[in-house]
């Protein structure tokens, strides 16, 4: 695949070329996080976006999807579209069923536009606390949503940093319903793996058992870069330890990276590392995302 040609300006992030992966996704697997980029030509992204990503439209990423060996997506609605989910509602009815989506609304979104997302595929709503990213949300508002949802049988994707965990760990207990952090709560790798700052996370995982993570991103959160070998055993402790609440997905396009345009085929690769056995294999590419997106099928 060569994509670099297809941009409207914005900024390529992705491997134009990503190898074939040496691990083979066991068949069904599931990528639980990526997203979708216009074209903007077609979807324009939000006036209030902190970044202007290349176009990475709903036909690069289910090329991709085949490219690596995956059957299916978690759309995850990308700051740049803010609360404009056109362009994965769109990828969601052309997928075929083969795609799900999570959506960022405001509070006073009306019950029949949820109504319409879920027909259309969506499962979720994102909470964003990242503040490169977004301007804040009150967290009573943020609340309101996650009730408004509950009837719907959707569940909550927080994304944060770190840092922040203390300070949002008494909303994550009030939330309803199942709730999924991106990322490990990215965690900063060059600390022990039993550290302080990740045993934080740990503790909270285990005393709160709705609580799911994305064992994903290791491309953001590595010091030593490429194959990841310092964010390995973060994603895997967390994969033997919490089986079947854990989530793995490509980040594809990869907004915002710097250090270098990750490599789709390299990522699936670190499966084979996170999670050692077919049945941890099993359970973090089908049983789990299947149980949250497609619980029917
Ligand atoms: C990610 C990564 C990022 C961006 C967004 O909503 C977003 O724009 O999620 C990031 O820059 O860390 O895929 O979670």
């Amino acid at each position: 695949m060569n994509d670099s040609d297809k941009t409207t300006g914005g900024e390529v992030t992705w491997h134009p070329d990503p190898k074939r992966p040496d691990f083979t996704p066991p068949s069904g697997a599931v990528d639980a996080h990526c997203h979708v980029f216009g074209p903007a030509g077609e979807f324009p992204f939000a006036p209030e976006r902190k970044y202007t990503p290349g176009d990475a439209g709903k036909d690069m990423l289910f090329a991709l999807r085949d490219h690596l060996g995956l059957s299916r997506n978690v759309i995850v609605q990308a700051s740049c579209h803010g609360k404009d989910n056109s362009a994965m509602i769109d990828a969601l009815r052309t997928s075929g069923g083969l795609a799900r989506g999570v959506a960022v609304v405001a509070h006073d979104i009306a019950d029949d536009e949820l109504d319409m997302m879920h027909e259309a595929g969506v499962r979720g709503v994102r909470f964003n606390f990242v503040k490169r990213l977004v301007d804040a949300t009150p967290r009573e508002v943020f609340m309101r949503t996650a009730e408004r949802v509950q009837r719907l049988g959707w569940h909550v994707v927080v994304y944060f940093e770190a840092p922040d965990l203390a300070d949002l760990s008494p909303f994550l207990k009030e939330l309803p319903g199942i709730v999924v952090v991106d990322h490990m709560g990215r965690p900063d790798v060059s600390q022990p793996v039993d550290g302080p700052e990740f045993a934080r996370f740990v503790t909270l995982m285990e005393e709160l058992p709705t609580l799911w993570t994305k064992v994903s991103c290791p491309e953001r959160l590595t010091v030593a870069g490429p194959p990841y070998d310092d964010v390995v055993p973060f994603q895997r402790h967390l994969v033997e330890r919490f089986s079947g609440r854990v989530l793995w997905g490509t980040d594809w396009p990869h907004p915002n990276m710097k250090s270098h345009r990750p490599d789709d085929g390299l990522l699936v690769d670190t499966i084979a590392r996170i999670a050692p056995t077919p049945a941890l294999q099993q359970a973090l590419l089908i049983d789990n995302p299947m149980r949250l997106y497609w619980p029917d099928a």
